[in-house]
């Protein structure tokens, strides 16, 4: 049995260990949407005025008969080998699938990047919806819907208008994010982009036993990988 791999119709299909890409990979995207098997294909039905059984018969050699297609359900079940870093639409359980940027290269590849940030061009000091729904540029800067989820030290995620920490107040007011807070914070990856140094305490890109809590960084990426 010939096992392909489905990845996505603009980017590669790992097929029996070949690879097509761009219109190729449409086409065969296209075949088997429309095959499903030979029997609907033409080409293999040489025969048409023959038998039933004949049309149902073995295909020709440039078709394809036996198709496993296999939906990868995160960035983690494309191919590595072949797949370069990008976005991809993923289909993770009960979902109708949507686009995720994959890291294929770093630290191994295989990861699903749920936050960037790298020039201060997205607002991230956004509410709970905003959260829960993503926003940004895949290209770019970006926050994958639902990311919330992630466990942070099983913290719960705080925004503007749903306080889940453990401070008084809102620590995503105080500190000018959306985060994983507990009273509040010795992280700050979704607060303000301040480019380095700063006099503010606390409300930048913070990673506190890095760089401390006056220097706000300028490129993040968070990411997640099946183990
Ligand atoms: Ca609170």
């Amino acid at each position: 049995m010939l096992n392909l791999q489905f990845v996505s119709k603009r980017e590669c299909i790992l097929f029996e260990g070949v690879t097509f890409h761009g219109d190729t990979a449409d086409k065969v995207v296209e075949l088997l949407s429309n095959s499903g098997g030979c029997k609907q294909d033409k080409k293999c039905n040489n025969n048409n005025e023959d038998s039933e059984e004949e049309e149902q018969g073995p295909c020709t050699a440039n078709s394809i008969y036996i198709i496993v297609v296999k939906r990868p359900s995160d960035c983690n079940d494309l191919d590595k080998s072949t797949c370069k870093s990008g976005i991809y639409k993923i289909y993770p359980e009960k979902t109708s699938g949507f686009n995720v940027f994959c890291e294929m290269k770093k630290y191994g590849g295989g990861w699903t990047v749920f936050q960037r940030r790298m020039n201060g061009k997205i607002n991230f000091y956004r509410n709970w919806e905003s959260y829960k729904r993503g926003f940004g540029n895949m290209e770019g800067e970006y926050w994958l819907g639902d990311a919330m989820k992630v466990h942070q030290n099983g913290k719960k995620f705080t925004t503007i208008d749903k306080d889940q920490d453990a401070h008084k107040d809102n620590c995503a007011i105080i500190y000018k994010g959306g985060w994983w807070y507990g009273a509040c914070h010795e992280s700050n990856l979704n607060g303000l982009y301040l480019k380095g140094s700063n006099t503010t305490y606390g409300e930048g890109v913070n990673w506190y036993q890095w760089k401390g809590l006056k220097y706000s960084l300028k490129t993040t990426t968070m990411m997640i990988r099946r183990s």
